[in-house]
Protein backbone atom coordinates (compact mmCIF):
# COMPACT_ATOMS: atom_id res chain seq x y z
CA UNK A 1 0.00 0.00 0.00
CA UNK A 2 1.62 3.51 -0.68
CA UNK A 3 0.16 6.38 0.48
CA UNK A 4 0.78 10.26 -0.56
CA UNK A 5 0.03 13.18 1.70
CA UNK A 6 -0.01 16.56 0.37
CA UNK A 7 0.40 18.74 2.96
CA UNK A 8 1.88 22.28 4.28
CA UNK A 9 3.23 20.51 7.63
CA UNK A 10 5.14 17.00 6.16
CA UNK A 11 6.98 16.79 9.39
CA UNK A 12 3.72 16.87 10.97
CA UNK A 13 2.56 14.27 9.20
CA UNK A 14 5.89 12.16 9.35
CA UNK A 15 5.49 11.09 12.84
CA UNK A 16 2.41 9.09 12.37
CA UNK A 17 4.96 6.50 10.66
CA UNK A 18 7.50 6.95 13.73
CA UNK A 19 6.04 5.23 16.66
CA UNK A 20 4.74 1.74 17.10
CA UNK A 21 2.50 -0.70 14.61
CA UNK A 22 2.87 2.17 11.54
CA UNK A 23 6.44 2.32 11.97
CA UNK A 24 7.51 -1.58 11.66
CA UNK A 25 4.77 -1.45 9.10
CA UNK A 26 6.57 1.18 7.08
CA UNK A 27 10.17 -1.23 7.52
CA UNK A 28 8.50 -3.79 6.75
CA UNK A 29 7.07 -2.26 3.26
CA UNK A 30 3.87 -2.89 3.85
CA UNK A 31 3.50 0.66 3.63
CA UNK A 32 4.69 3.56 1.96
CA UNK A 33 4.26 7.36 2.57
CA UNK A 34 5.45 10.28 1.19
CA UNK A 35 4.79 13.61 1.80
CA UNK A 36 4.67 16.58 -0.40
CA UNK A 37 4.74 20.25 0.18
CA UNK A 38 2.83 22.92 -2.03
CA UNK A 39 5.39 25.36 -0.81
CA UNK A 40 8.08 23.52 -2.86
CA UNK A 41 5.65 24.55 -6.09
CA UNK A 42 5.73 28.39 -5.13
CA UNK A 43 7.27 30.68 -7.88
CA UNK A 44 7.27 33.62 -6.18
CA UNK A 45 10.37 35.06 -3.78
CA UNK A 46 8.05 34.85 -0.52
CA UNK A 47 6.53 31.01 -1.35
CA UNK A 48 3.45 32.41 -0.82
CA UNK A 49 1.03 29.12 -0.26
CA UNK A 50 -2.45 31.33 1.08
CA UNK A 51 -4.59 33.53 -1.08
CA UNK A 52 -7.49 35.87 0.06
CA UNK A 53 -11.60 34.31 -1.17
CA UNK A 54 -12.96 36.13 -3.26
CA UNK A 55 -16.47 37.65 -1.38
CA UNK A 56 -14.52 39.06 1.27
CA UNK A 57 -14.59 38.26 5.23
CA UNK A 58 -11.70 36.75 7.12
CA UNK A 59 -9.36 33.87 6.79
CA UNK A 60 -7.44 32.89 4.06
CA UNK A 61 -7.75 29.56 1.38
CA UNK A 62 -4.86 27.54 0.12
CA UNK A 63 -3.30 29.43 -3.27
CA UNK A 64 -4.45 27.41 -5.96
CA UNK A 65 -1.43 27.03 -8.26
CA UNK A 66 1.05 25.94 -6.07
CA UNK A 67 -1.69 23.17 -4.97
CA UNK A 68 -2.50 22.07 -8.25
CA UNK A 69 0.97 21.77 -9.42
CA UNK A 70 1.89 19.07 -6.09
CA UNK A 71 -1.42 17.57 -7.27
CA UNK A 72 -0.54 16.93 -10.88
CA UNK A 73 3.48 15.64 -9.86
CA UNK A 74 1.53 13.52 -6.90
CA UNK A 75 -0.95 11.80 -9.82
CA UNK A 76 2.22 11.47 -11.89
CA UNK A 77 3.58 9.10 -9.65
CA UNK A 78 0.70 7.81 -8.28
CA UNK A 79 -2.20 8.26 -11.32
CA UNK A 80 -4.38 5.26 -9.98
CA UNK A 81 -4.96 6.37 -6.52
CA UNK A 82 -7.65 7.49 -5.13
CA UNK A 83 -7.83 11.41 -3.86
CA UNK A 84 -9.22 12.08 -0.75
CA UNK A 85 -9.95 15.46 0.61
CA UNK A 86 -9.94 15.19 4.72
CA UNK A 87 -12.69 18.21 6.11
CA UNK A 88 -15.32 18.14 8.16
CA UNK A 89 -17.89 18.23 5.20
CA UNK A 90 -16.90 14.85 4.19
CA UNK A 91 -18.48 11.21 4.65
CA UNK A 92 -17.90 10.16 8.15
CA UNK A 93 -14.89 7.30 8.26
CA UNK A 94 -16.16 4.12 9.65
CA UNK A 95 -14.17 1.11 9.79
CA UNK A 96 -15.48 -0.71 6.63
CA UNK A 97 -14.11 2.18 4.93
CA UNK A 98 -11.13 1.53 6.23
CA UNK A 99 -11.08 -1.83 5.43
CA UNK A 100 -12.12 -0.91 1.99
CA UNK A 101 -9.46 1.38 0.95
CA UNK A 102 -6.63 -1.01 2.06
CA UNK A 103 -8.08 -3.52 -0.14
CA UNK A 104 -8.75 -1.39 -3.10
CA UNK A 105 -6.01 1.12 -4.34
CA UNK A 106 -3.51 3.09 -3.28
CA UNK A 107 -4.28 6.68 -1.28
CA UNK A 108 -3.33 10.71 -2.38
CA UNK A 109 -4.96 12.22 1.27
CA UNK A 110 -5.09 15.68 0.50
CA UNK A 111 -4.89 18.29 4.18
CA UNK A 112 -6.82 21.36 3.75
CA UNK A 113 -5.14 24.35 6.27
CA UNK A 114 -6.31 27.98 6.85
CA UNK A 115 -10.22 28.27 5.74
CA UNK A 116 -9.62 25.16 3.29
CA UNK A 117 -9.31 25.08 -0.65
CA UNK A 118 -11.17 26.68 -3.70
CA UNK A 119 -14.33 24.59 -4.95
CA UNK A 120 -13.19 23.78 -8.05
CA UNK A 121 -9.86 21.72 -6.81
CA UNK A 122 -12.53 19.59 -4.77
CA UNK A 123 -14.61 19.12 -8.63
CA UNK A 124 -11.96 18.86 -10.59
CA UNK A 125 -9.20 16.84 -8.93
CA UNK A 126 -11.05 15.44 -5.45
CA UNK A 127 -12.53 11.73 -5.98
CA UNK A 128 -14.23 11.66 -2.25
CA UNK A 129 -14.20 14.21 0.94
CA UNK A 130 -13.76 12.24 4.40
CA UNK A 131 -14.19 13.36 8.12
CA UNK A 132 -12.81 12.19 11.08
CA UNK A 133 -15.84 12.88 13.12
CA UNK A 134 -18.17 15.78 13.55
CA UNK A 135 -15.15 19.09 15.11
CA UNK A 136 -13.46 21.38 13.09
CA UNK A 137 -9.45 21.23 13.95
CA UNK A 138 -6.66 23.34 12.96
CA UNK A 139 -6.19 21.40 9.40
CA UNK A 140 -5.95 18.19 7.42
CA UNK A 141 -3.19 16.54 9.18
CA UNK A 142 -4.06 14.89 12.02
CA UNK A 143 -7.46 13.70 10.43
CA UNK A 144 -4.79 12.12 7.55
CA UNK A 145 -2.55 10.33 10.64
CA UNK A 146 -5.60 9.17 12.01
CA UNK A 147 -6.37 7.29 8.20
CA UNK A 148 -2.97 6.38 7.73
CA UNK A 149 -2.63 4.98 10.99
CA UNK A 150 -6.44 2.63 10.53
CA UNK A 151 -5.57 1.61 7.49
CA UNK A 152 -2.03 0.35 8.20
CA UNK A 153 -3.55 -2.04 10.84
CA UNK A 154 -5.31 -3.53 8.58
CA UNK A 155 -2.64 -4.60 5.57
CA UNK A 156 -2.58 -8.19 6.14
CA UNK A 157 1.21 -8.33 8.33
CA UNK A 158 1.00 -5.18 9.77
CA UNK A 159 0.23 -6.65 13.08
CA UNK A 160 1.55 -9.72 15.15
CA UNK A 161 -0.78 -12.27 15.45
CA UNK A 162 -0.60 -11.13 19.87
CA UNK A 163 -3.00 -8.21 18.23
CA UNK A 164 -4.37 -9.50 14.90
CA UNK A 165 -6.79 -6.89 13.23
CA UNK A 166 -9.55 -9.66 13.72
CA UNK A 167 -9.32 -8.65 17.73
CA UNK A 168 -10.21 -4.88 16.98
CA UNK A 169 -12.78 -3.19 18.33
CA UNK A 170 -15.19 -3.11 15.69
CA UNK A 171 -13.69 -5.76 13.71
CA UNK A 172 -17.11 -7.42 14.97
CA UNK A 173 -19.40 -4.50 14.61
CA UNK A 174 -19.02 -4.50 18.10
CA UNK A 175 -17.41 -2.06 20.76
CA UNK A 176 -14.67 -4.02 23.31
CA UNK A 177 -15.08 -5.80 26.08
CA UNK A 178 -13.48 -4.52 29.33
CA UNK A 179 -9.74 -5.99 29.89
CA UNK A 180 -7.51 -6.76 33.37
CA UNK A 181 -4.11 -6.83 34.34
CA UNK A 182 -2.30 -7.11 37.75
CA UNK A 183 -2.82 -6.10 40.72
CA UNK A 184 -6.08 -8.59 41.29
CA UNK A 185 -7.47 -5.65 43.57
CA UNK A 186 -7.30 -2.25 42.74
CA UNK A 187 -8.43 -0.12 45.73
CA UNK A 188 -10.95 -2.44 46.62
CA UNK A 189 -12.04 -3.32 43.06
CA UNK A 190 -11.50 -7.08 42.10
CA UNK A 191 -10.62 -8.52 38.69
CA UNK A 192 -13.67 -10.82 37.62
CA UNK A 193 -13.36 -13.91 39.08
CA UNK A 194 -13.87 -16.01 35.61
CA UNK A 195 -10.88 -14.24 34.13
CA UNK A 196 -9.02 -16.43 37.14
CA UNK A 197 -10.16 -19.60 36.48
CA UNK A 198 -8.74 -20.56 32.57
CA UNK A 199 -11.95 -21.75 31.67
CA UNK A 200 -11.25 -20.31 27.87
CA UNK A 201 -15.08 -20.90 26.65
CA UNK A 202 -16.78 -19.31 29.98
CA UNK A 203 -13.96 -16.39 29.68
CA UNK A 204 -15.11 -16.47 25.68
CA UNK A 205 -18.64 -16.19 26.74
CA UNK A 206 -18.25 -13.98 29.20
CA UNK A 207 -15.94 -11.49 27.17
CA UNK A 208 -18.86 -11.64 24.10
CA UNK A 209 -21.60 -11.05 26.68
CA UNK A 210 -19.53 -7.61 28.16
CA UNK A 211 -18.94 -6.54 24.82
CA UNK A 212 -22.27 -6.91 23.60
CA UNK A 213 -23.85 -5.23 26.77
CA UNK A 214 -21.03 -2.17 26.31
CA UNK A 215 -22.05 -1.95 22.78
CA UNK A 216 -26.05 -1.97 23.86
CA UNK A 217 -25.01 0.89 26.85
CA UNK A 218 -22.89 3.19 25.21
CA UNK A 219 -23.78 2.57 20.86
CA UNK A 220 -27.02 0.93 20.19
CA UNK A 221 -26.83 2.95 16.99
CA UNK A 222 -24.61 -0.13 16.54
CA UNK A 223 -26.41 -2.91 17.95
CA UNK A 224 -29.56 -1.74 15.65
CA UNK A 225 -27.72 -1.88 12.19
CA UNK A 226 -26.58 -5.90 13.29
CA UNK A 227 -28.56 -9.01 12.99
CA UNK A 228 -27.56 -10.72 16.18
CA UNK A 229 -27.94 -14.49 16.16
CA UNK A 230 -29.39 -16.69 19.34
CA UNK A 231 -26.19 -17.51 21.11
CA UNK A 232 -25.59 -13.43 21.32
CA UNK A 233 -29.69 -12.35 22.24
CA UNK A 234 -29.14 -14.64 24.89
CA UNK A 235 -26.30 -13.53 26.39
CA UNK A 236 -27.62 -9.85 25.82
CA UNK A 237 -30.70 -10.60 27.79
CA UNK A 238 -28.29 -11.96 30.59
CA UNK A 239 -26.75 -8.75 30.44
CA UNK A 240 -29.31 -6.76 30.87
CA UNK A 241 -31.24 -8.54 33.47
CA UNK A 242 -27.64 -8.91 35.37
CA UNK A 243 -27.38 -5.01 34.99
CA UNK A 244 -30.90 -4.89 36.13
CA UNK A 245 -30.58 -6.46 39.38
CA UNK A 246 -27.06 -4.71 40.25
C1 LIG B 1 -11.42 27.78 9.45
C2 LIG B 1 -12.07 28.97 9.72
C3 LIG B 1 -11.61 30.21 10.14
C4 LIG B 1 -12.54 31.25 10.31
C5 LIG B 1 -13.87 31.04 10.04
C6 LIG B 1 -14.33 29.76 9.60
C7 LIG B 1 -13.40 28.77 9.45
N1 LIG B 1 -13.58 27.52 9.04
C8 LIG B 1 -12.39 26.93 9.04
C9 LIG B 1 -12.24 25.58 8.64
O1 LIG B 1 -13.20 24.82 8.58
N2 LIG B 1 -10.97 25.20 8.29
C10 LIG B 1 -10.70 23.87 7.84
C11 LIG B 1 -9.47 23.38 8.54
C12 LIG B 1 -10.50 23.83 6.36
C13 LIG B 1 -10.19 22.42 5.90
C14 LIG B 1 -9.04 21.83 6.69
N3 LIG B 1 -9.29 22.03 8.08
C15 LIG B 1 -9.91 21.06 8.80
C16 LIG B 1 -10.07 19.74 8.48
N4 LIG B 1 -10.47 21.27 9.97
N5 LIG B 1 -11.06 20.14 10.39
C17 LIG B 1 -10.81 19.18 9.50
C18 LIG B 1 -11.29 17.86 9.62
C19 LIG B 1 -10.91 16.90 8.71
C20 LIG B 1 -11.44 15.62 8.84
N6 LIG B 1 -12.29 15.32 9.84
C21 LIG B 1 -12.65 16.25 10.73
C22 LIG B 1 -12.18 17.53 10.64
Amino acid sequence: MRIDVITLFPELVRAVIEYGVVSRAAEKGLMQLNLWNPRDYTKDKHRTVDDRPYGGGPGMLMKVEPLLACIADVRLQNPDALLVYLSPQGKLLKQNLINQAVLSQNLILLCGRYEGIDERIIQQEVDEEWSIGDYVISGGELAAMVCVDAITRQIPGALGHEDSAELDSFSAGLLDCPHYTRPETINGLKVPEVLLNGNHKLIQNWRDKQALGKTWKQRPDLLQQMELDDRQKGLLKEFIAESEKA
